[in-house]
């Protein structure tokens, strides 16, 4: 089995409600939560659309990489993801950020996700759930955290619908 990270993220609709739908699909997928953080609110970085709520979980798994990938796929499209413009608002996106030891770079799949080290609305959730992370280039994950994330709101807990 693999710990996987996922990243969670709604910006449209009933936010809270999907990252908890995306939440208690992932079973069901072959993606068993372990750890699952916060909520988080913050502004969209990007062009100008609603804010978002962020959350990550920890899972494992016996699927390959590409499989995590193609199930988060399938949970997005299963739970209503409607909206698909790149840097565009969106009911639900599902990230894989961390796929064990591994870095990957193939069609659609680069791990560790080649963002995740600048976006404080998914480091501060990880780090709530693994403060002593470190990525697979051996860096402590804490080490990219700006020291004061601006506007990032913890709003509360997660629970699976
Ligand atoms: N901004 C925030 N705050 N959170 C996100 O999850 C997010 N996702 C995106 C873009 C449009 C880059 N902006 C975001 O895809």
């Amino acid at each position: 089995m693999t710990t996987v990270y996922v990243a969670l993220g709604s910006n449209l609709g009933d936010r809270l409600g999907y990252l908890q739908a995306a939440l208690a699909a992932l079973p069901a997928w072959g993606l068993e939560p372990v750890a699952v953080s916060s909520v988080y609110e913050s502004d969209a970085l990007g062009p100008p659309q609603p804010d978002y709520l962020n959350a990550v979980a920890s899972v494992t798994t016996s699927l390959p990489p590409r499989g995590v990938l193609d199930a988060l796929k399938a949970i997005e499209a299963e739970i209503g993801r409607r909206h698909t413009q790149r840097w565009g608002p969106r009911e639900i996106d599902l990230d894989l950020l961390l796929y064990g030891d591994e870095m990957l770079e193939e069609e659609g799949l680069t791990v560790p996700h080649p963002e995740m080290t600048k976006r404080s609305f998914v480091l501060l959730p990880l780090l709530e759930i693994a403060p002593d992370l470190d990525l697979p280039s051996g860096e402590p994950a804490a080490a990219f955290l700006e020291r004061d994330p601006p506007g990032i709101r913890n709003v509360g807990p997660l629970k699976p619908t």
